[in-house]
């Protein structure tokens, strides 16, 4: 076949070789701008491989005048092998995300110096003095800027990728330039919406004390239910741009910066899925303190904090949200001609209201998954798995299962995050069987 025929992504396959420290330092050197921004010859460049997730390379390059992230694709799925084959493609949608996210939410984002789609590689500003945040929250440090940052990113993104915010024309032109991203869905489809619920492969829990519990769960018609529409929305609920992956992993901060990265699980789904993502996992990081703690108590101040700003996730980005549907309604959604007068503005300010109490309940839901996913599922986090006495750390993950449990099957019950943040505080005091 000639190489005419082929096609291009073939012809991108072609090109793409993983890079490892040589060849990188050949393949920056050739690029001025990034030469220019590391500074000095590129043999006194420092390159290390420092990515921690579940999918990439990440390289951390400094120079005598500065740093960078490199971040590329690999084939397949870094935290199982080559046996899990992954297309390069997600490193398109990643760029693509964050190009859209700066412009949406300036200053939260990291700056993109450099792309090459062929070798699946992003080159970002590096971000010297954040640090990833579920790091920070395991050690017990709390984080001031933390709730303004997270909810003017949610509000912002969500909000001004909507039908309230675009015309139905960019929408649809939107929605199209993440079509293809379906692969990076389908894990999310299969690891947080399927596998917890049933017997499956990689699925791991810390056994022997959260046996029965996962047993329990697989036998759970209420929650496969309840689990069944959360993914019946993730599918076919195109609302806005998501993140599609926004843990406390995927946030790097400072005591006076937020900056959200890695969203090649982006596309346009669900809005409660980014929100719920981050209260659950403010959530886990609240219900795993206790494992951490070193004396009686002494991450109390730590917990109230986190508690604090569960709360205020909810409440300022549901106030930021309404702000821009009030003053930057410019979508083809509930067309202002519909609502006119006075009584047209107030019908309209209770359908805002509605909108947020259905938000609500599916941000409920889809936090209850994510929780469930990092106990019963493959990938796990770092909030429980650095509790290094297994007992106790089943004790924490099995307090979460109970809280998720309630918050899936019964989201209806929790009318305001305060009833989260109650429901919260009291299965922190409970106490398994096992225990
Ligand atoms: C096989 S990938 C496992 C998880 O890592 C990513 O961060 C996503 O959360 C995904 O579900
Ligand atoms: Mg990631």
């Amino acid at each position: 076949m000639s190489s005419q025929r082929r096609s291009s992504a073939d012809q991108r396959q072609d090109q793409y070789r993983i890079l490892h420290e040589a060849d990188l330092r050949d393949y920056l050197a050739g690029l001025p701008a990034i030469a220019a921004r590391l500074g000095g010859v590129p043999d006194s460049w420092s390159i290390v491989e420092v990515g921690d997730g579940n999918l990439n390379l990440v390289f951390i390059v400094k120079g005598a005048s500065g740093g960078i992230a490199v971040k590329q694709a690999l084939p397949y799925v870094r935290l199982v092998g080559e046996s899990w084959p992954l297309p390069l493609s997600r490193s398109h949608y990643e760029y693509l995300a964050l190009t859209r996210q700066a412009q949406l939410a300036p200053a939260l984002v990291p700056d993109v110096l450099h792309h090459n789609e062929p070798l699946a590689l992003v080159v970002m500003e590096l971000l010297e003095r954040h640090i990833i945040m579920r790091k920070g929250l395991v050690a017990g440090t709390t984080y001031p800027r933390f709730v303004d940052d997270i909810t003017t990113f949610l509000a912002r993104t969500l909000f001004l990728s909507s039908d309230l915010a675009v015309s139905a024309a960019e929408k649809k032109e939107g929605i199209a330039a993440f079509a293809g991203n379906h692969a990076l869905c389908k894990i999310t489809e299969d690891l947080i919406f399927t596998d917890p619920y049933r017997i499956a492969e990689q699925n791991r829990w810390t056994a022997p004390w959260l046996d029965a519990t996962a047993a329990a769960f697989r036998e759970d018609l209420d929650l496969h239910v309840a689990i069944s529409h959360l993914k019946l929305k993730f599918l076919s609920a195109p609302e806005a741009l998501i993140h599609g992956d926004l843990h406390t992993g995927s946030i790097m901060v400072t005591d006076n910066s937020t900056m959200v990265i890695d969203p090649e699980f982006a596309f346009y789904g669900p809005m409660g899925f980014d929100i719920g993502a981050v209260i659950a996992n403010l959530l886990m990081a609240y219900l795993a303190s206790s494992g951490h703690e070193r004396s009686p108590g002494d991450r109390r101040a730590f917990e109230a904090w986190v508690l604090e700003a569960v709360e205020g996730v909810w409440t300022e980005f549901a106030r930021k949200f309404l702000a821009l549907w009030r003053g930057e309604a410019k979508g083809d959604a509930y067309p202002v001609t519909l609502f006119e007068g006075e009584a047209g503005a107030a019908r309209l300010e209770a359908e805002r209201q509605r909108y947020m109490e259905r938000l609500f309940q599916e941000t409920v839901g889809f936090s209850a998954a994510k929780i469930i996913r990092r106990i019963l599922g493959l990938a796990h986090n770092i909030d429980f798995e650095l509790i290094e006495d297994a007992k106790r750390r089943a004790v924490c993950e099995a307090r979460s299962l109970r809280l998720a449990r309630a918050m899936m099957v019964d989201a209806a019950s929790f009318r305001s995050i305060g009833d989260v943040t109650k429901a919260a505080c009291q299965v922190r005091d409970w106490q398994p069987d096992f225990a």
